[in-house]
């Protein structure tokens, strides 16, 4: 057996692996002891890497439907369908006819990331999806207005801060989330041994909860109205401290207006949190040595996720705790990174194209995905006729599941790049299997841009795998679109992308002679980058590189058009009106809202044994108060219903949520006909997404509300 050195591709965190090899086959993985980051952290998840190699259930070939039933088929005839369908489609409706949408694992994939973007650019549809409006593209709208790019994101310096306020946010069950950082139980113990304190802000009293020092339970959405009343006590007790980033901020003072009608008393009745207990921890952040106040799923896909995720950064400003360490800092990452070049000043705009049916605005290039059922189920000129999904399962990770699933069922065409045939790939017309991690080169292109220390670790391919590397298929599908028939060639098309690339950074192609796909990109982008490096350096690390801890960049990071940090853009201040609004809305009697289990990635991991063996139940959390109410046992059955639809779920009664709080994790509902997997089918659980409606989104981004789904709940008799 011989071991190999990788990074985990599953999560956010980069988890290193010492992984044993033998006849290739994974043997053992456990954590790399070794690696510069992750120092052996491992979760069960990267643990059960070899349950999913040796999954029975995953595709090793294509298939094609013929007549309802897929078949195995082999490339050639795969593309010979593509060829025979999707560009007669574009030819006959236009290039909006064709709708994209990609998941979850492409951003963990250097074939979807780098080569994916040929392919929509080839395409040209402006119907363009990806789980990003299920997830943090509120965070992007922010950053974007706030710092010019949308990937400036400010991620806390968690190893040096001395306060750290999450809010939606449940690490160590996630491991992290814009916030790379391998190990989160440990870092934040070790904030707590130097004396420093975390808070979590959570409808729930999660495991992160249970760690911090202190826990304040919210109403579900209410977290803009608790960050800006956090912002009314600074100005109202003069605590704002712009320290050294005074010079380079802009709307200090309408952000002093904006927040005004904010005052602690105000807001409590709504967040469910005493006004002293508020105003106590506006003056605990404001006198904090340092300080970050980090914000994440429960935050994003909420009512209010621009508002809140502008509101963080807001309060890391006006703390003085932006950029300096122990603060919330920006990452600079070894190579791919928009924002690494000083003095491009462009600005960030959205709305550059809105959606046919609803209107809805393009943010980072997508429209929200609530929308696609619309756009493929009604007529009309620019109606979507046919799609192509990479490595997403938007039947079970996107709002109102099921209307989805019909519309899905409507379309003329549908090919789906996946590695099994489940709740999305079975309305496919042509899946494309690609190789699993470790069978294909590895590198975290996007979470280096995202880490709470600047490391960069190259993982190349350790498993041969007898299918092609969906970079290959991409490009085959670029060759497709781009009239050059179903044999496109592949590795022409693959030296002009590397042609591109080196002129975007100013280099010959010929620097990376002797590489090829993505290995040839990365190097390129590696030697164009900030830190002088090759590939050849990280190849000749196993155990990753560490740069360092995070340095200031401010001002050169700044790309708006004034230069400065603009904190109260238009754009995002539009939508104060409508939080002013919220503090009269009757509250709901109950609202659903989600939880991450540790033994579950979304909604793919569920067909390997020794991850739904574990903890990990598709339950109905209920508050003992409420259960009492409702007359609900624990272990009973309970129906939940929304505008959107109805599951019948067991209950679990439990104090670890709020009264009037009900979660159900999402991911689940393995039990509809036609998809592979029977491990998953015999835990099937329900699909929360039934109940999540596609009408309610946080207005200015158009993300999904996943949390604070208003709801029924019934015992079941
Ligand atoms: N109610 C509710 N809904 C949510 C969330 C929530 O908190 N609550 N969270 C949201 C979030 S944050 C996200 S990111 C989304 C996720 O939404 P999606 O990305 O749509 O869903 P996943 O479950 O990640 O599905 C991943 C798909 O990729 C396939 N896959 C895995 N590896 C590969 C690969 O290497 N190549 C290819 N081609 N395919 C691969 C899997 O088989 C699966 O079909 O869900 C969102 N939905
Ligand atoms: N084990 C595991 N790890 C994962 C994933 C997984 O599915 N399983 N998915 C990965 C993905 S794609 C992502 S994006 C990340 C997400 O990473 P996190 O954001 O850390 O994920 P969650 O554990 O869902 O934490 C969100 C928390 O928000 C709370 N919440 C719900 N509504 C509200 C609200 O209105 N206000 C506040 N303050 N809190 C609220 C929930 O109770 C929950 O505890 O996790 C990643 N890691
Ligand atoms: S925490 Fe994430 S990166 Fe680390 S082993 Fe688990 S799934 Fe992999
Ligand atoms: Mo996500």
């Amino acid at each position: 057996m011989s071991s190999a050195f990788v990074t985990c591709p599953l999560c956010e965190a980069t988890c290193g692996l010492e992984v044993g090899i033998a006849a290739n086959r994974i043997e053992t993985v456990r954590g790399d002891d070794d690696d510069v980051f992750s120092k052996g952290f491992i979760c069960p998840k990267g643990a059960s890497l070899k349950a999913l190699h040796d999954d029975p259930d995953r595709l090793h070939t294509p298939l094609v439907k013929c007549d309802g039933a897929f078949v195995e088929v082999s490339w050639d005839e795969a593309f010979a369908e593509i060829e025979r369908r999707l560009p007669a489609i574009r030819q006959q409706y236009g290039d909006n006819a064709i709708a994209a949408y990609v998941g979850n694992p492409g951003a963990h994939n250097l074939g979807s990331l780098l080569y994916g973007r040929v392919l929509w650019k080839a395409l040209a549809t402006q119907n363009f999806y990806t789980a990003g409006t299920v997830d943090q593209v509120p965070k992007h709208f922010s950053s974007g207005y706030l710092f010019g790019d949308g990937l400036t994101i400010p991620i806390p310096d968690v190893d040096r801060t001395d306060f750290l306020l999450l809010l939606g946010a449940n690490p160590l069950v996630s491991n992290g989330s814009l916030m790379t950082a391998p190990d989160m139980r440990g870092r934040l113990k070790a904030i707590q041994q130097r004396g420093g304190k975390v808070v979590v802000v959570d409808p729930r009293r999660t495991r992160t909860a249970e760690l911090a020092d202190q826990h304040l339970s919210v109403r579900p959405g209410t977290d803009a109205l608790l960050l800006a009343a956090l912002a009314n006590v600074l100005f109202a007790e003069d605590r704002v401290q712009l320290g050294e980033l005074a010079e380079h901020v802009d709307g200090v003072a309408q952000v002093r207006a904006l927040v005004a009608p904010f005052a602690p008393e105000a807001v409590a009745p709504v967040v469910g949190v005493p006004a002293d207990e508020i105003r106590g921890l506006a003056r605990e952040l404001s006198d904090a040595q340092t300080a970050a106040v980090y914000g994440r799923i429960g935050t994003t896909t909420q009512a209010f996720g621009t508002l809140a995720s502008w509101l963080v950064d807001v309060l890391n400003v006006l703390t003085g705790n932006l950029d300096r360490p122990g603060g919330a800092m920006f990452p600079l990452a070894v190579g791919g990174q928009a924002n690494a070049a000083p003095g491009r000043r462009r600005g960030f705009v959205h709305g550059r194209w809105r959606s046919r049916v609803r209107g809805l605005p393009e943010v980072v290039g997508e429209l929200p995905v609530a929308t696609l059922a619309d756009e493929i189920l009604t007529p009309g000129e620019g109606q979507v006729r046919a799609l192509i999904t990479v490595g997403g399962n938007p039947c079970v990770s996107t709002p109102h599941a099921a209307r989805l699933s019909e519309a899905f069922d409507a379309l003329e065409f549908m090919v789906s790049l996946d590695v099994y045939l489940n709740e999305t790939t079975r309305h496919a017309d042509v899946i494309l299997p690609g190789p699993l991690p470790l069978a294909r080169d590895h590198f975290d292109l996007v979470f280096y841009q995202l880490s709470v220390r600047n490391v960069a670790n190259w993982s190349p391919a350790v498993l041969d795998t007898e299918l092609p590397q969906e970079w290959e298929t991409i490009l085959r599908l670029v060759g497709v679109v781009m009239g050059q028939g179903p044999n496109a060639d592949v590795a022409g098309l693959d030296d002009f992308v590397a042609a591109q690339a080196a002129q975007r950074a100013g280099l010959d192609p010929a620097v990376a002679a002797g590489r090829r796909g993505p290995a040839r990109l990365v190097d390129l982008m590696l030697r164009g980058g900030p830190y002088d490096l090759t590939l050849a350096d990280l190849e000749a690390a196993p155990h990753g590189i560490d740069l360092g801890p995070l340095r200031p960049r401010i001002p050169d990071v700044l790309a708006t058009a004034s230069g400065k940090i603009e904190l109260a853009p238009e754009a995002i201040t539009a939508d104060v009106p409508r939080l002013v609004a919220s503090l009269d809305d009757p509250p709901q009697q109950f609202v659903l809202i989600g939880r991450r289990q540790l033994s579950s990635n979304n909604s793919w991991m569920h067909n390997l044994s020794p991850l739904v063996r574990g903890g990990n139940k598709c339950t109905a959390h209920v508050h003992p108060d409420d259960a009492a109410k409702l007359g609900l046992a624990d272990g009973a059955l309970a129906r939940i219903s929304s505008r959107t639809g109805s599951v019948t779920v067991p209950v679990e009664i439990t104090d670890t949520v709020r009264p009037g709080v009900v979660s159900i994790p999402h991911g689940w509902g393995h039990d509809v006909p036609g998809t592979r997997g029977e491990v998953a089918r015999a835990h099937a659980g329900v699909n929360s997404n039934i109940l999540a409606d596609d009408l309610l989104l946080d207005v200015p981004s158009g993300t999904a509300v996943l949390n604070g789904i208003p709801i029924d709940v019934t015992a079941v008799a």
